[in-house]
């Protein structure tokens, strides 16, 4: 398996597609899109791009909802060679203007619904952004900026896109850690083929019948192969929805689209069965779900098999290796396990000592495979951490048993993944720490009933200061992106710490597991 030195992806997807010019390719919240339009919309944005000035390996910052002009946005870019960095739309004005500044993002294209945060991100940074696109607008248009669809209109479809090698950085994912700024990923046009042809087509075995349908969103790695590289790789069509993935918003298309494959998360799955308004498995059409983003408690696949006759295939995949490298396979499925290493991946857990260990030993994760990012921009240090000539180190803790199959034992860092999104205890330990009342707190990940992780802050206050938990949840919410506040606050006398004053996270979590 292999490809030729220059590559285009979105080339390659036209090509591929190029008999389905009346097919939808997505139904979104305002109705569907055909394969033909989607191609023709993603080469008149790269044409606009290129007489705004754009230039080949120029970065594009896309903060944007799930609607089909996502998709037309990002393989516009790639048809110009341009280069998309794909941003979480539930960040701060202070994260797009790292964002913004770290990448020189010469044109963004935001959603009009998020407009505003862009704006006063904008006039956070001294970097200046010289193209504007709103798609979507939902009001007057500040000066400057374009409405995406009348650059649509003026524009001439580019020919033919630029021609640009297999290797070339493609587009860019913001990777976060527990202590620092985010990453920006760099991948290449050849790592979205590559996770198609490795996960996308031979493990959950998807075809042009397929009407996909990812909670998960696009700017995450998980929800771009869900939702544009995999579909798209096959001919299938696909269901996006602006919204927040609650149980109801997910049932609705659930029931009026009637996907066949869903992509979701363990909190996401644990959410619908706990809901009252479950649709009957009659009602739905799914032939398969899977699962990412943290381990799947068994117990909720059986459920959910139960309910709806269908498995949930629960894999890990990471932003640096793209997608899915370690998975459970139609027809196979251990629940409790992570599966098996796909196909074209090569994985090892090792010790201490860097050496492999035995089976059924806790060891640290590394993988080798041919969609690895190639890099973090600007960053050697951490680049270096982690992709370690062909390895890379994902930051997570596994044992396999002797018959290969992988379980998820903790990370080797102090990252938290709540509902399947990283959260650094440090960021929302300095924050509680901003608070007047506060003198220090430690926030660590505690299960819930459903044995999905939850962030718990330990607070310690200032000698007669006050705070309740709302009010410090509260704070929290106002100066971090909403979904890292802390779930749980427990107020204690003082916190364990070693002889030279190291918080001792252990003994907390222990604590918990009483
Ligand atoms: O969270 C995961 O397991 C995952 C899966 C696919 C792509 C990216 C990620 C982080």
């Amino acid at each position: 398996m292999s490809l030729p030195p220059r590559f285009n992806f979105a080339q390659h997807l036209f090509t591929l597609n190029a008999a389905r010019a009346e097919r939808t390719a997505y139904i979104d919240d305002r109705g569907s899109l055909a394969y033909g339009a989607l191609e023709d919309r993603a080469r008149r944005l790269a044409a606009a791009l290129t007489a705004a000035g754009v230039h080949r390996e120029e970065r594009v910052l896309l903060l944007m909802h799930d609607s089909s002009d996502w998709p037309v946005a990002f393989l516009g870019c790639l048809v110009a060679g341009v280069v998309p960095v794909a941003v979480n739309t539930l960040l701060t004005a202070d994260d797009y203007a790292y964002m913004l500044d770290h990448s020189r993002g010469q044109a963004v294209i935001v959603s009009g619904a998020l407009l505003a945060v862009l704006q006063d991100a904008m006039g956070r940074t001294p970097h200046e952004v010289r193209t504007l696109l709103v798609s979507q607008p939902t009001g007057p248009l500040p000066e400057g900026a374009q409405d995406f669809e009348a650059a649509l209109a003026g524009a001439t479809p580019l020919a033919a896109p630029v021609n640009t090698a297999a290797d070339d950085p493609g587009f860019w994912l913001y990777s976060s850690g527990s202590t620092g700024k985010p990453k920006g990923t760099v991948h290449t046009h050849a790592n979205l083929w590559w996770t198609a042809e490795l996960y996308g087509k031979p493990v959950l075995g998807l075809t042009e019948d397929d009407v996909c349908f990812s909670a998960a969103k696009m700017y995450f790695a998980y929800g771009l192969g869900n939702a544009l590289t995999f579909p798209l790789s096959v001919g299938a069509t696909v269901v996006l929805m602006a919204e927040r993935p609650t149980p109801d918003a997910t049932f609705r298309r659930w029931t009026q689209h009637r996907p066949t494959v869903f992509f979701g998360a363990p909190t996401g799955f644990a959410g619908m069965l706990a809901s009252p308004a479950l649709p009957a498995r009659e009602a739905v059409a799914l032939r398969m779900c899977s699962s990412a983003g943290e381990a799947l408690p068994g117990e909720i696949a059986q459920r959910f098999k139960e309910r709806f006759g269908c498995e949930i295939i629960d894999g890990i995949g990471s932003t640096e290796m793209l997608h899915i490298f370690i998975s459970n396979r139609p027809g196979d499925v251990r629940y409790g396990t992570t599966g098996k290493p796909v196909e074209g991946y090569e994985v090892e857990l090792r010790g201490e000592d860097g050496r492999p260990v035995a089976d059924g030993e806790v060891g640290d994760l590394y993988i080798r495979g041919p969609s690895a990012a190639l890099m973090y921009w600007a960053n050697r240090e951490k680049s270096r951490e982690t992709f370690q000539g062909g390895w890379t180190k994902s930051g997570d803790k596994y044992t396999r048993d002797t018959e290969g199959y992988y379980t998820y034992a903790g990370r080797s860092d102090d990252m938290l993944k709540v509902s399947g999104i990283y959260v650094s205890p440090f960021e929302v330990e300095a924050t509680l720490m901003q608070h007047p009342a506060v003198l220090e707190s430690a926030v660590i990940g505690v299960q819930d009933g459903e044995g999905l992780t939850k962030t718990k802050a330990y607070v310690v206050l200032k000698p007669g200061q006050q705070a309740d938990a709302q009010a410090l949840q509260a704070f929290v919410k106002e100066r971090l992106a909403a979904y890292k506040y802390p779930r749980f606050i427990e107020f204690i006398e003082e916190l364990p710490k070693t002889a030279t004053g190291k918080i001792q996270r252990f003994r907390l979590r222990e604590k918990e597991a009483r």
